[in-house]
């Protein structure tokens, strides 16, 4: 019998072939990884304000043009992001549109409040170690244009992840005040971590699909367990506690066993009641707002060009 479309779709996929924007594709997967994308997109930019709100308030020259620099590189991310997704055939318009009415998701994390120093070393440490565990794997994804970009994505996000560690060392080797403030930071900053690979394979709908595509390369649970083993052996080298009672080395399984993340204040912020959801997006809806007379301008200067080249 003859293949269906669909059928030799997959077996391109299982053959490890990268799917590009003008190949066929079924509309579930197209649809899943415009979802995906965006999602991802809309974090980085997000994930942009949290941070910002130290720049202004660094400890020293060094340490802000560093922020500044990250900073700029989630900007870069986000850029990038949009342009895979619009190969999809999505509209940015729509996506921000999107964004700005509350409708679409970013990563629950970037809705927690950065009140200290300490925290932007967590950021850095923690949440961009998270993103690289699960972007790596993201290089190989199945659709062409996502796994390009998460190429440059990853090598800006390993610096990232090792000036916030650095920055951390730097806070365990000092004052006593300079440590304890560090351990605060990890107390706030650990669990929501945890929450930010998803939520439990068996409670995850798009998991299994998006493995199968070769999406995802590996499950909610297993990129968390990764993230938990690789980051206690850090946290220990810093001298700081995990902030979890049940956190124990599992011989058997050559990794450790931890504690139940808190699912119930997971849906709580990812259904837009966490601590800073609201504020986050004011920020981005007066950005757009306030930006618009940049966006006309351009537009004018780009009519004015295309008018004097005419014949
Ligand atoms: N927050 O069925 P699943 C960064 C949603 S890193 C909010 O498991 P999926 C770097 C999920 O969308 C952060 N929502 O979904 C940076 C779905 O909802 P939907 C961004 C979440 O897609 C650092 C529903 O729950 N990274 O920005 C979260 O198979 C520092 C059911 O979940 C990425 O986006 C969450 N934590 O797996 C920037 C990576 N978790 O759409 C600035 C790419 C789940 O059905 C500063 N994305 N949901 O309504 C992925 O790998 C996947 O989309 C997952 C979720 C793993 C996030």
């Amino acid at each position: 019998a003859e293949l269906t479309q669909e059928e030799l779709f997959q077996q391109r996929i299982d053959a490890d072939q990268r799917i590009e924007p003008k190949d066929w594709m079924p509309d579930a997967y197209r649809k899943t990884l415009i979802r995906q994308i965006s999602q991802h997109a809309h974090s980085e930019i997000v994930g942009m304000l949290p941070e910002g709100n130290w720049i202004t308030r660094a400890p020293s020259l060094k340490r802000k043009s560093i922020l500044l620099a990250k900073v700029q590189d989630e900007a870069g991310h986000g850029l990038y992001l949009y342009s895979a997704a619009e190969t999809l055939g999505a509209s940015r318009d729509q996506m921000l549109a999107d964004l700005h009415a509350g409708k679409a998701k970013y990563s629950s994390i970037f809705n927690y409040p950065t009140l200290s120093w300490a925290d932007i070393g967590c950021v850095g440490w923690l949440v961009d170690g998270a993103a690289i565990l699960n972007q790596v794997p993201l290089c190989r994804t199945s659709f062409g244009p996502y796994a390009r970009a998460m190429v440059r994505v990853c090598k800006e996000e390993s610096f990232h992840q090792r000036q916030g560690f650095e920055i951390m060392q730097t806070l365990c080797e000092g004052a006593p005040e300079q440590k304890a403030m560090a351990q605060e930071a990890l107390n706030r900053w650990w669990w929501p971590t945890l929450m930010m690979f998803g939520p439990k394979d068996d409670e995850s709908p798009n998991t299994a699909r998006s493995m199968q595509w070769r999406i995802k390369r590996f499950t909610n649970d297993e990129l968390r367990q990764k993230f938990v083993d690789m980051m206690v052996p850090q946290a220990e080298f810093l001298g700081l506690t995990v902030p979890d009672l049940a956190l124990q080395w599992n011989e058997t399984k050559q990794g450790y066993d931890f504690g139940e993340v808190n699912w119930e204040e997971f849906w709580q912020v990812v259904n837009g009641n966490g601590l800073c959801n609201h504020d986050r997006l004011q920020a981005r809806v007066d950005a757009w707002e306030e930006g618009a007379w940049v966006r006309e301008a351009a537009l004018a200067h780009a009519e004015k060009r295309r008018q004097r080249q005419e014949p």
